[in-house]
């Protein structure tokens, strides 16, 4: 308890300074003190995932750290082209639904990965060209995305498509020679399979500046402005001894086109910059407030596919290397997701609950401006998908509950991250285990899906 006082009063006296200073500055924007990774990303808005492999759900040492650390998951191999569909129409969900599982018992969210990639492809695809893979690789986003709607926070629609070195074009594969429209033909698939998951592309070598995330730059730009569905773009930040120092520079440019970014396969050579490096990468994450979360590829060393690179943020014994305490610490100094303009932060001292993952002994009462929410809507003839961010207030909350009224002949036909009740007319949307409690000035969101139009809503959000 001692602890925690001394460390809001530190809270305090950085953010007086800070104003003092004359910057604009809220209290999510100063240090805070989560003691896990998932904990000090959820501080800030953000979650903090690993890729995982399914055989390694039975080793103790490994699930210990993956459901203390991590509140989100990827699937190393199990959800791929391969291992999903190894004949033609024949499906396998088993390793997917495995992880799935696994993680909706912990309270961790899915990244799906991948549905089209030029490798791990079944033998049967690698073997097939024009109209009939077309029509294969669209079946499969389709199957796939159904069998896991509204299961997946984000999916990797198309992975690794564009060309190493200065060309900035498209890779050359058997899926890209099916015509240029194969990205979008994609994400337009996946969009109606799944409409509540956020579509995103995902390479590598896109650590910076450079002529091949200017080719993807250029891409989602048009997609963009075409209506594309795309939402996210993934920075698979597999690195080396350095990091590039347009590396932040480089996320942005690709918020400001109005998607998402996330760190989707982190992990970096071992050596004197490794702690650095990675604390480097989570500064840049937290400083763009559309980065809304970093995946690492794996999460011990032993468990990484770069073998002795010594990759990761834990040791083989389970044991945290400085890498992990550089990332913390970074999350924890990180500027938290801004809250939107509607919403000005506190611009008083600190929260009076404990964070999020310590839960208090008692419940504290609502804080005095309980909660807002904000909704944006990507509408179409006769249907919708409505993503809404709730933001605590002052005193953060122990719960919440989002009341939207629908436009007659609108109705709700799917939510995730909430529970839906009614559909019709008034629907209220109540938060899940998960995503209730908040520190001040906490954002989380959720989605629902209907049919008819949903213009003009506006969701009243209360506390509890
Ligand atoms: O290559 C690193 C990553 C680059 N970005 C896309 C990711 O999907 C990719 O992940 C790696 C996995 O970490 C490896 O585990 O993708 C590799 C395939 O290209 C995965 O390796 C494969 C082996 O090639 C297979 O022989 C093996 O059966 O892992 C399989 C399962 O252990």
């Amino acid at each position: 308890m001692n602890h925690k006082r001394v460390l809001r009063l530190a809270v305090t006296v950085a953010a007086t300074g800070a104003l003092a200073a004359g910057m604009t500055m809220t209290l999510t924007s100063t240090a805070s003190a989560g003691t896990t990774l998932k904990a000090s990303a959820a501080e800030k808005g953000r979650y903090f995932g690993a890729a995982v492999a399914g055989q390694k759900l039975s080793d103790n040492t490994y699930v210990t750290i993956l459901n203390r650390e991590f509140n989100s998951v990827v699937a190393e191999n199990d959800m791929k082209w391969d291992a999903t569909e190894p004949q033609q129409g024949r499906f396998v969900y088993t390793g997917g639904d495995r992880l799935v599982s696994h993680a909706q018992a912990n309270g961790q969210s899915v990244r799906g990965h991948a549905l089209l990639w030029y490798q791990q492809q079944p033998g049967w695809a690698q073997n097939m060209s024009g109209s009939a893979l077309r029509s294969a690789m669209i079946n499969h986003v389709t199957q796939v995305a159904t069998h896991f709607r509204g299961k997946i926070h984000s999916w990797d629609v198309v992975n690794e498509a564009f060309a190493d070195g200065n060309s900035g074009a498209r890779r050359d594969s058997n899926l890209q020679r099916t015509g240029n429209d194969w990205i979008e033909a994609a994400f337009y698939a996946a969009r109606a399979a799944d409409p509540g998951a956020k579509l995103c592309y995902n390479d590598y070598n896109t650590d910076g500046i450079n002529a091949k995330s200017t080719g993807i730059y250029n891409m989602v730009r048009d997609f963009r402005s075409r209506g594309v569905p795309i939402d996210c773009v993934g920075f698979q930040s597999h690195l080396g001894t350095s990091l590039a120092s347009d590396y932040q520079a480089n996320l942005q440019r690709f918020a400001d086109l109005g998607v998402d970014v996330q760190i989707t396969e982190l992990d970096v050579m071992s050596g004197g910059n490794q702690a650095n490096i990675f604390a480097g990468v989570t500064r840049a994450c937290m400083n763009v407030s559309r980065c809304t979360g970093i995946t690492t590829w794996g999460v011990r060393d032993c468990d990484s596919w770069r073998g002795s690179d010594n990759a990761l943020l834990f040791e083989c014994s389970g044991n945290k290397k400085a890498a992990y305490t550089s990332v913390l610490n970074a999350l924890n100094a990180g500027p938290g997701i801004t809250p939107s303009p509607t919403t000005p932060g506190p611009t008083t001292p600190g929260p009076t609950t404990p964070p999020p993952t310590t839960p208090p002994p008692t419940t504290p009462p609502p804080g005095p401006d309980g909660c807002t929410a904000s909704v944006s809507l990507n509408s179409w003839t006769g249907g919708f998908v409505a993503s809404v961010k709730v933001t605590a207030g002052s005193a953060g909350t122990n719960g919440w509950n989002v009341s939207v009224t629908l436009p007659g002949g609108a109705s709700v036909t799917n939510t995730w991250s909430a529970t839906a009740s009614g559909s019709t007319g008034t629907v209220r949307f109540t938060n899940v285990n998960y995503n209730g409690r908040l520190g001040a000035g906490q954002v989380t969101e959720f989605g629902f899906q209907g049919t008819g139009s949903a213009a003009g809503v506006t969701p009243t959000c209360t506390a509890s």
